[in-house]
């Protein structure tokens, strides 16, 4: 679905666009994954004697537990023991940021779908089996599913957040047109490939070792040691790779390893818990839903001069990630834009759903989405373009964010101009109006969507990461560090980095699983910083041990360290070819007892927030890029096809165009699935009613855009980072945000009289509705 972009269109931009993209290497899984070898938790050689295990879960949103009936559970033949909060050792919590949340519900349960108890059996049919023969008598309790529901009655996961900038009530009076509106977004399903599981196993001593589908290794270790009230030295975690995470691994990879620890601790016995579709879609928690309500006001030159907005976060049931979810959100909520009076506040609202948890973007998109569609409704009630409201309020270079950290090196205004001109916004345009003035059944749309993007963990303290690296005594090299491989190719950049400053091949490179006893105290691998902080930690210790390797050859070669490079496997003086290989430069520094393990350290310089003050300088630096989408609705049905999605992105200087190209395209089609066809339902009793893939509907093959079209922009850069690539992970998943509004435009075309709704997704339904309404 990539062209390649036309030279003729191009012209001498061409020259503009990023040389050091030419730099293309495969994703080193992509062997192993078209010959089915890739593994997985599941492919994990399991021990003799293994059991199976399966979560019991409430039927119940709300209510208290009465009773409970395992008898014929226990006694069918197979089953070997079930497990409930009454087996924990340790404290039954596993809450990350807040404390409120139990492994296995107690005396209450607070979702459909709740874990209750883990049935462990021979097998998983029998431990199926016997789940079927639990009942369970619950006293009901009203149940809550929206954030609507929970603010009114008073139910919070905690205080609320509130960022403000300038004197937003003294700005309004000075506008001269003030727009009020409200919006919905809906969750999202993860849907990773790979459902959630992990694989227990006992060691000597009490010892237990987790192969776990985690971003969050040391997350898994530290739970599992709560519960279990063990150190968390006895807990080894490993990950080879994740099927996909997408954030839904960043915290609820931990309920299902700890389960099987737990009854591996009891057991003495390997235990297997992987659940199935049905099983991982229920009791897990998705995207959040937003409520929200926006204030606009501009001056007649369309300048935003005050914003304020209140999001209603779904938070479901329990915290998980939901404080910091929200904080993400009020540092997106103005997008691409510098508005100087800001007031936003985010209330994370108690709910009978599962703990709705990360999911790429983090809240961001959320956010972003909101005061979009306060743009689209004020263009709309003033007659101007959405993209004249856009356009005259891109952010520019040392404008302050309402959390007070100041832009630099800003690519809004460039993207944007960039994206106008390389895809000729005049011809577009006109080929939008040509058609909707020849065709009555059809209409198009067009969009802009700019994104602007804060790189790093907003919690500043989460911002670092370890790497382990060993040369062998053959030249050979083992690299540890704290990434989880999920499919976004982090694996592969590690090798670039050790290929590039040792200047070996690849074949001598292997980037070892990730484990909690080589690299410990991690933080997931999450916020699209993954490459960035193990990239860093990985390029320290390869300096480090190029040091080293640069005074062994200056001793063999009897020349000065400053003359020494690495080329090609062999050693240069001077620029020109010596006869010590890579090889035997290693031989002699064995020889000479020089070190050939070093381990660094990296922590993201110059951050900080200050949340008393709601200030600071959270973010490493922005990633920035600018959507053009256009889409053709079938007015008689309300279908639509998305003909293009134009983009310009700033990659930095990508280390990988198949990876980042990838991660772009993928994150766009992730996020059109989020904006226009994804619809997660509950009924009011919290039941999932979007509970198979024949009931919630996913972007496929079909519903792509015809040409999806994505052109580097020119920057440096940023030294923060790895090589001046910038993280490209999360970003373009908000270009998708762009898909609402070509829509919206779209049935504008249609129906003059149409009333705008900011209610995601846009699907097909509520198209038709749109077309028709008077
Ligand atoms: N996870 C997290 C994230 O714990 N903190 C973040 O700021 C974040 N941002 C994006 C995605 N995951
Ligand atoms: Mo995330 S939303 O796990 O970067």
């Amino acid at each position: 679905m990539h062209k390649n972009t036309d030279n003729k269109i191009l012209g001498s931009k061409l020259d503009a666009v990023s040389k050091s993209l030419k730099k293309s290497i495969k994703n080193l899984d992509s062997y192993t994954h078209v010959r089915g070898e890739s593994l997985y938790v599941d492919d994990v050689n399991i021990r003799q004697g293994t059991f199976h295990a399966v979560v019991f879960d409430s039927p119940k949103a709300h209510g208290k537990i009465k009773s409970i009936d395992y008898s014929k559970a226990e006694a069918l033949q197979g089953v070997e023991r079930i497990f409930t909060y009454k087996d924990v050792p340790g404290e039954n919590e596993i809450g990350g940021i807040i404390p409120d949340e139990p492994l296995f519900a107690e005396h209450e349960v607070h979702f459909w779908g709740m874990p209750i108890a883990l049935i462990v059996a021979e097998s998983e049919f029998i431990a199926r089996k016997a789940r079927d023969l639990i009942s369970i008598d619950i006293e009901e309790l009203p149940v809550i599913t929206t954030a609507k529901e929970a603010k009114a009655k008073g139910s919070f996961i905690n205080a609320p957040r509130s960022f403000s900038l300038g004197d937003t009530e003294k700005a309004f009076a000075d506008c001269d047109y003030i727009f009020e509106g409200e919006t919905f977004s809906n969750g999202q399903e993860h849907l990773y490939i790979e459902a959630q599981g992990a694989y227990a196993e006992p060691l000597e001593n009490g010892n237990i070792k987790i192969t776990s589908s985690t971003q969050g290794p040391t997350a898994v270790q530290k739970t599992v040691a709560q519960v279990l009230g063990v150190a968390m030295h006895k807990i080894e975690v490993d990950v080879t790779r994740l099927g996909g995470g997408f954030g839904g691994k960043e915290d609820q990879a931990t309920p299902w390893a700890v389960m099987a620890a737990l009854a591996t601790f009891h057991l003495n016995q390997s235990v297997k818990l992987i659940l199935n579709r049905h099983d991982d879609l229920r009791m897990t928690g998705k995207r959040h839903p937003y409520e929200s309500t926006y204030k606009i006001g501009l001056t007649k030159d369309l300048k935003i001069l005050a914003y304020q907005s209140e999001f209603l976060q779904n938070s479901g049931a329990a915290a998980d990630l939901s404080p910091a979810i929200a904080e993400r959100t009020l540092f997106h909520a103005t997008n691409s834009y510098y508005v100087p009076n800001v007031t936003t506040k985010v209330l994370s609202c108690k709910t009978n759903l599962p703990p709705n948890t990360a999911f790429r973007g983090f809240g961001g998109p959320q956010g972003m989405f909101v005061i979009e569609s306060a743009i689209a409704k004020a263009a709309h009630e003033i007659g101007v373009s959405p993209r004249a409201i856009q356009e005259a309020n891109l952010l520019d270079e040392n404008d302050t964010f309402s959390y007070g950290q100041i832009a630099k090196k800003v690519e809004a205004k460039n993207t944007w101009h960039s994206a106008k001109q390389l895809f000729n916004i005049e011809a577009m345009e006109q080929e939008v109006s040509e058609f909707n003035k020849n065709n009555t059944a059809f209409k198009k749309g067009l969009s802009f969507m700019p994104i602007t993007f804060g790189i790093s963990f907003t919690n500043t303290p989460m911002n670092h990461a370890r790497a382990l690296v060993h040369i062998y005594l053959d030249g050979s090299i083992g690299v540890s560090t704290a990434a989880v491989e999920m499919g976004q190719g982090v694996n592969t950049k590690m090798m670039q980095i050790v290929a590039d400053v040792f200047s070996v091949s690849i074949e001598h490179i292997k980037i070892e699983t990730t484990n909690t006893t080589r690299v410990a105290n991690t933080s997931p691998s999450a916020a699209s910083s993954t490459a960035d902080l193990n990239g860093k930690a990985t390029l320290m210790a390869c300096t480090a041990l190029l040091e080293r390797l640069k005074s062994v050859a200056s001793q063999d070669l009897n020349v000065s360290e400053n003359s020494i490079t690495l080329n090609k496997e062999f050693v240069y003086v001077n620029g020109k070819k010596s006869e010590l290989s890579w090889t035997s430069l290693i031989s002699s520094a064995m020889l000479k007892r020089v070190a050939l393990t070093e381990n660094a350290h990296y922590a993201t310089p110059e951050i900080h927030f200050d949340k008393t003050k709601e200030k600071g300088h959270p973010f490493a630096y922005h990633v920035y890029g600018t959507a053009i989408t256009t889409a053709t609705i079938d007015c008689t049905r309300g279908t639509y096809e998305f003909d293009a999605v134009k983009i310009v992105h700033d990659y930095g200087k990508s280390m990988s165009e198949g990876i980042d190209l990838g991660q772009v395209e993928g994150a766009l089609i992730q996020g059109i699935g989020w904006m226009t066809m994804e619809e997660i339902a509950y009924n009011k009793d919290g039941r999932l009613l979007s509970n198979a893939l024949s009931t919630y509907k996913v972007p496929d093959i079909f519903s792509v855009p015809k040409t999806v079209e994505v052109i580097p922009v020119e920057t440096e850069g940023n030294d923060m980072a790895i090589l001046k690539s910038k993280a490209v992970g999360e970003p373009p998943l908000m270009y998708g945000i762009g898909a609402y509004f070509a829509l919206q435009n779209a049935i504008k075309a249609f129906n003059p009289n149409y009333d705008l709704k900011f209610h995601a997704p846009m699907t097909p339904e509520k198209v038709l509705m749109g077309l028709y309404k008077k």
